[in-house]
């Protein structure tokens, strides 16, 4: 059914990426095209940690994970990518211009410079490289709950305020079509070579047209085991409301980490097919973002588990 865009995204850096969406959406364009251009935003900006400017890997390099779906299943993803500033758009060209779903590291590098992406410099932000430096302290792997929403960057108080990890965004377009997109430069110091979920079609992001939509931030390895945005469809096609089905989901990750949930975070974002929304985390601390028409911007605090 046709009916009002959306677009939600998440995290306090989503309100600038869903403005980035709704000039697509306004127009009357096409979810697919309002969730590339949205994300866009965040991976272009230089005060956060999606896209080139966030924190490297334990050797000290940036790489990138980013997947992209629209409303009749057609999926791109690319990991572990270097040197490149807009991994979604690569993505979205994995999706349209190869028999394939997905690229990782150096041939998905190699794909982008064919296809025109620049090359840019190996080179960490300041920000980054101050925090990598701290790291190398310890080289301990902590993992911060929330550290997305703090104004800090792992280990320590460096960093703008907008920092994080990922963006998920999800749109419905006047026609009624939903699609998605997740981006990140996925947990800060991790080891080389590790991929979380943001860019695994099914874990950080799925979407069915005729149910609805879904994304996750957090701790990757936590929601690639339980499927989580594919998991949070299939609850929403068995009637659940977007935030229900968030909740359900959750309620799944909490049980199977029983006591170690205190020790992560995990949220999920989702739309239905009729145009509501919703959001559950594991975690007190989840912000999501939300751009109608009738209401330009609007922060939700989520709902949590614990
Ligand atoms: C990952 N899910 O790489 C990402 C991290 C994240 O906000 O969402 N951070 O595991």
């Amino acid at each position: 059914p046709a009916g009002k865009p959306l677009v939600i995204s998440t995290w306090d850096t989503g309100l600038a990426a869903n403005l980035g969406a709704w000039k697509v959406l306004s127009k009357g364009g096409r979810a697919l095209d309002a969730v590339e251009a949205g994300v866009m935003v965040t991976e272009a900006s230089q005060n956060c940690c999606v896209g080139l400017g966030g924190n490297p890997d334990r050797e000290g390099i940036v790489t990138l994970d980013a997947c992209i779906m629209d409303e009749q299943f057609n999926c791109g993803s690319v990991a572990a990518l270097e040197r490149i500033k807009h991994p979604i758009s690569v993505a979205r060209r994995i999706m349209e211009r190869t028999p394939h779903v997905m690229l990782v590291g150096e041939g998905a590098q190699q794909f982008a410079v064919a296809q025109g992406f620049p090359l840019e410099p190996q080179k960490l932000s300041p920000d980054a490289e101050k925090a990598y430096r701290e790291w190398l302290k310890t080289s301990l792997y902590q993992p911060v709950v929330n550290i997305e929403n703090s104004g800090r960057r792992p280990p320590g108080p460096v960093g703008g305020a907008n920092n994080h990890d990922t963006i998920a965004m999800l749109a419905r377009d006047a026609k009624g079509n939903l699609s998605g997109s997740c981006t990140t430069s996925g947990m800060g110091f991790k080891m080389r070579g590790r991929l979380g979920d943001s860019p695994l079609i099914g874990s950080g992001l799925f979407v069915d047209n005729a149910v609805g939509a879904a994304a996750a931030t957090g701790q990757g390895e936590d929601v690639i085991r339980m499927a989580g945005a594919h998991t949070v469809v299939e609850l929403m096609r068995q009637g659940l409301s977007p935030t229900a089905a968030c909740k359900a989901a959750i309620e799944r990750v909490a049980k199977i980490k029983g006591d170690k949930a205190r020790d992560i975070q995990v949220c999920f974002i989702a739309v239905s097919s009729q145009g509501q929304h919703g959001a559950y985390a594991l975690q007190k601390g989840f912000s999501y973002a939300v751009c109608t028409a009738e209401n330009q911007q609007q922060l939700i605090q989520s709902d949590y588990w614990l």
